[in-house]
């Protein structure tokens, strides 16, 4: 039976506050725990923090032709109409390519990466799918960032997620410094979920990919909660691995310095967890933001 009581209230039943997570961060049985590559250690601050980084996990080499399957991708004026490619606000350069995953065979195969599968799977205590994949670029000089959010709270409102039981994997393409707009993320965040003020207009996500205007916390509690635990900002060659919790909050800024930076996300979901009706009442959204098939557990490739 799916579940389609509303625990997470945002947006259209907003109300002041933040409140804590119903769901446990790491959702493997105690006796599960260890049931994967992922130490005692790493569970840990997986589970105090709602993320772990892993610098230097894939090689450069194994991640540059994904880059340069990006690089074909913006060069191609077909695939840059279709709706799943997302150009920044100045229509200069590619923001975001979503659905990477259905788009080529290789993005497939990497979901399904045995030790990347299995990592996630520990996490989220079973059998896992894809939610929804996407690169997010951002061109040297001219890549813009990302407004504070929670990813549950978008795929809740949006999409019909019901708990938070949802795994982001994070593959650098180029290297993640201090200076081309590495993603920001608050650790501890995910353990408290703030409702978001504002109405989800019709069709959101036209507008919303390439500025967030809904679905934005309040400053006054991303600010107690960076004042509580600090922004952390994993920085780390092409090739580093961060898997980040549904609700930890994250930003990045803009990119000023002359280097790109593309990362690769795949966003992984319980397949217990599958999508309901958006809790926003609003329609659902497409396919290339979220997968509304029956979900098929994921195979190790
Ligand atoms: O709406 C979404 O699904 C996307 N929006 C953001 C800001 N992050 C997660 C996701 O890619
Ligand atoms: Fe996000």
């Amino acid at each position: 039976m799916l579940q389609t009581t509303d625990f997470y209230q945002t947006r259209e039943t907003y109300t002041e506050g933040y409140f804590p997570r119903r769901e446990p961060v790491v959702h493997a049985e105690p006796d599960q725990r260890v049931a994967g590559p992922l130490s005692e250690a790493e569970l840990n601050r997986f589970e105090q923090d709602g993320f772990l980084s892993l610098p230097g996990y894939f090689s450069p080499e194994a991640v540059a032709p994904f880059f340069d399957e990006l690089d074909q991708i913006e060069k191609d004026p077909a695939m840059c109409d279709r709706d799943q490619v997302i150009m920044d606000p100045n229509r200069e350069k590619v923001r975001s390519v979503f659905d990477m995953h259905r788009l080529s065979g290789a993005f497939d195969r990497m979901t399904r990466q045995p030790h990347l599968l299995a990592m996630v799977q520990q996490l989220l205590g079973g059998d896992v799918y894809i939610h929804q994949s996407r690169i997010n670029d951002k061109a040297g000089f001219c890549g813009n960032g990302f407004e504070w959010h929670s990813d549950f709270e978008t795929w809740h409102s949006e999409d019909g997620m019901p708990a938070m039981r949802a795994v982001s994997a994070s593959i650098m393409l180029t290297d993640n410094n201090p200076f081309n707009g590495p993603l920001m993320l608050i650790p501890g965040s995910h353990q408290s979920f703030i409702p978001c003020p504002g109405e989800t207009p019709e069709n959101n996500w036209t507008q919303s990919l390439k500025k967030q205007t809904v679905g934005v916390p309040p400053r006054e509690a991303v600010g107690r909660m960076a004042n509580a635990r600090g922004i952390e900002q994993p920085i780390g060659p092409a090739g580093s691995l961060l898997l980040f919790e549904c609700n930890t909050l994250h930003a990045s800024n803009a990119n000023m310095s002359p280097w790109p930076r593309s990362n690769l996300f795949f966003v992984y979901n319980s397949v217990e967890n599958r999508l309901t009706r958006p809790f926003s009442g609003k329609a659902p959204r497409p396919a290339y933001l979220a997968n509304r098939d029956t979900p098929r557990a994921l195979r190790a490739a």
